[in-house]
């Protein structure tokens, strides 16, 4: 099993590709990459980084891919820094995925119910285009709302699979905590205790290791539990060791756990 990763490579910040492309392959399948932009941090909680957008060098890239025949079982993306990386993204689809291949979107937009530094109205739509064309798509709450225009979850739910067949939305913060999905033509939830406070990649490391877990040949329902507990755990475990809560999720001890019970449901 084949998987591309198109995301950014923040270096410091563990999100993106410095997340997908560990916990993707420790899954037990290839992960290439596909960068969309370099910065020295992510950038949610960090002032004066770099970014350089590499949309020119994503094209040679895949040109260069072209004359190898790759051809991908699943692609997923993720952090796309303009609207033009949208277009390309589906034109990578067009061209890299293969015939029953799976594409997976996370609409990186935002969180705490306002857009990540640089997106606007006009992005949202256009990401909500690219989420026709997938087949699961992973907003967390306030992507699902900057996507649909309600905080309403069974509402944003409903309007999101009118878009794509797999909606998921991540985190919902409601008293009990969940996630909120939709399969078989109607809304489940998969409960998950909730924690207190903002989690900086933890989008990432959960859509990471649903992609692994997809690729294993695991059901929508068995992948979507393991990488909601993987996150979970990382969670807790940042919360006691990590007082500062942009350099990410301490996961890396967690992956053990998480890759188990990922073999033991194979
Ligand atoms: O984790 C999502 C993400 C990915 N990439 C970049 C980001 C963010 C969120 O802030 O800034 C560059």
């Amino acid at each position: 099993m084949r998987a591309l990763a198109i995301n950014d490579i923040s270096c410091v910040g563990k999100c993106s590709l410095t997340v997908a492309l560990p916990v993707i392959s420790a899954c037990g399948v290839t992960c290439d990459i596909l960068p969309t932009a370099l910065l020295s941090t992510h950038t949610g909680g960090f002032t004066g980084y770099t970014f350089l957008g590499l949309d020119d060098e994503m094209k040679k890239i895949a040109d260069h891919w072209e004359t190898l025949g790759l051809k991908y079982d699943l692609i997923y993306s993720g952090y796309l820094g303009s609207r033009a990386q949208i277009a390309f993204v589906k034109e990578m689809k067009r061209r890299f995925l293969k015939q029953g291949g799976v594409f997976v979107v996370d609409p990186v937009l935002g969180d705490n119910f306002t857009f990540y530094k640089g997106f606007d109205a006009a992005f949202a739509e256009e990401m909500l285009s690219l989420c026709g064309e997938a087949d699961y798509i992973l907003p967390n709450e306030t992507e699902s709302y900057l996507l649909t225009g309600t905080k309403d979850f069974s509402a944003a739910l409903k309007k999101l699979a009118a878009v794509c067949p797999h909606p998921v939305i991540t985190g919902a913060q409601t008293e009990a905590g969940y996630f909120i999905y939709y399969q078989d033509g109607e809304a489940r939830r998969l409960p998950i205790p909730r924690v207190e406070g903002s989690f900086h990649g933890a989008g990432d490391v959960f859509a990471s290791a649903f992609c692994g877990c997809l690729l294993r040949g695991l059901s929508v329902e068995k992948a979507l539990s393991l990488s909601a507990d993987f996150c979970y755990r990382a969670i807790l475990r940042t919360q006691k060791e990590v007082p500062d809560r942009k350099y990410g999720l301490n996961y890396e001890r967690e992956i053990l756990g998480f890759l188990q019970a990922l073999e033991a449901s194979v």
